[in-house]
């Protein structure tokens, strides 16, 4: 029996892509370019199974290609927002992605935004390399303290929690989460968090405030105007989920009028373009999405989707199939 061909829509870690090579008839996207609509019409025609990532826009129109030769979308990261999964249902297509192997690395990179934004690294650093620094002084740069503050989760899924045990037990943290599908109460006994009944309690009581809910229509602009008005003056907002989840007009304006002390960002609407307004803050630390980016967890990212498309040719449901 001839192998599935298959095309990898970006290029990924060594080992995964040899691992491909053996079992597939594989193509990967030489030059590592962002697929447009076009390349993806022609590889869901031309491919059993497509590997795409985050930035490839997969909607009704894409996926309505004829003829469709695609069977399978492995998914290489966790979030599918970029995927009409209706569409998919519609099609025939199965899809799958990669939970679980990057909870660890996306909860330590909203660790590390809460830490730096609150602490002011970002801006200590740029004061440092511009030959700015004046020396030690008592009042110099004070951030706020982290370690014994109120963490507010909206959403309470693997990488929130992930979040709530690194806050809670190394920073002292209480934590406080808003889920309208909350998991068991032994679990968030637990990790020693307190379910709040509206997102809006969480807004109002935590000094930092975690986005870890999927991004979606429904939870697009989650956090407009009416809900940054809810936080704290002294709070900050981090952002590893997506960047849709805020209406990015609004934070600039609450950060321009001081409302919220400030923020981290991983995600961005339109990203890899970002609003400008964000760059004239110095309380704003901007990461370019790096959440699972550590060698550990690509790898295994690349590697739980080829178990997941060779479970799948071989006639065995994939582990992480979403449609
Ligand atoms: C991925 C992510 O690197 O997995 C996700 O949902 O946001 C990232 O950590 C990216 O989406 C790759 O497709």
């Amino acid at each position: 029996m001839s192998k599935p061909k298959i095309l990898v829509t970006r290029r990924w870690p060594e080992s995964c892509e040899s691992r491909l090579r053996e079992s597939f008839d594989v193509v990967f996207n030489t030059d590592d370019h962002p697929m447009s609509r076009d390349e993806l019409k022609a590889a869901l025609r031309d491919y059993d199974a497509v590997l795409p990532t985050v930035t490839d826009t997969l909607d009704a129109d894409v996926l309505g290609v004829e003829p469709l030769r695609c069977k399978i979308l492995g998914n290489f990261g966790v979030g599918f927002n970029h995927i009409d999964i209706e569409a998919a249902r519609r099609r025939g297509i199965t899809v799958t992605n990669t939970p679980d192997v990057l909870t660890d690395c996306t909860a330590d990179i909203a660790m590390l935004l809460m830490l730096e934004v609150a602490r002011r690294g970002g801006e200590g650093e740029r004061e440092v390399r511009s030959g700015r620094w004046a020396g030690w002084r008592p009042t110099h740069m004070l951030g706020t303290k982290v370690t014994g503050k109120t963490l507010g989760l909206v959403g309470f899924g693997r990488i929130a929690r992930a979040m709530a045990k690194k806050a809670h037990f190394g920073f002292d943290m209480p934590v406080i989460f808003y889920d309208p599908f909350p998991p068991p109460q032994d679990l968030i006994d637990a990790l020693g968090a307190e379910q709040c009944g509206t997102l809006e309690e969480v807004l109002e009581r935590a000094d930092f405030v975690a986005l870890h809910c999927p991004g979606s229509k429904e939870n697009r602009h989650l956090i407009n105007t009416e809900r940054l008005a809810r936080m704290k003056p002294h709070a900050y907002l981090i952002n590893t989920a997506r960047g849709d989840v805020v209406d990015s007009e609004a934070l600039i304006d609450a950060l321009r009028n001081r409302r919220i002390r400030g923020a981290g960002l991983d995600v961005y609407e339109g990203e890899p373009r970002l609003n400008p307004g964000f760059l004239e803050f110095d309380n704003v630390v901007l990461f370019p999405h790096l959440g699972s980016a550590t060698e550990e967890t690509r790898v295994a990212m690349g590697m739980r989707v080829i178990d997941n498309i060779a479970a799948f040719f071989e006639g065995r449901p994939p582990r992480d199939k979403v449609a």
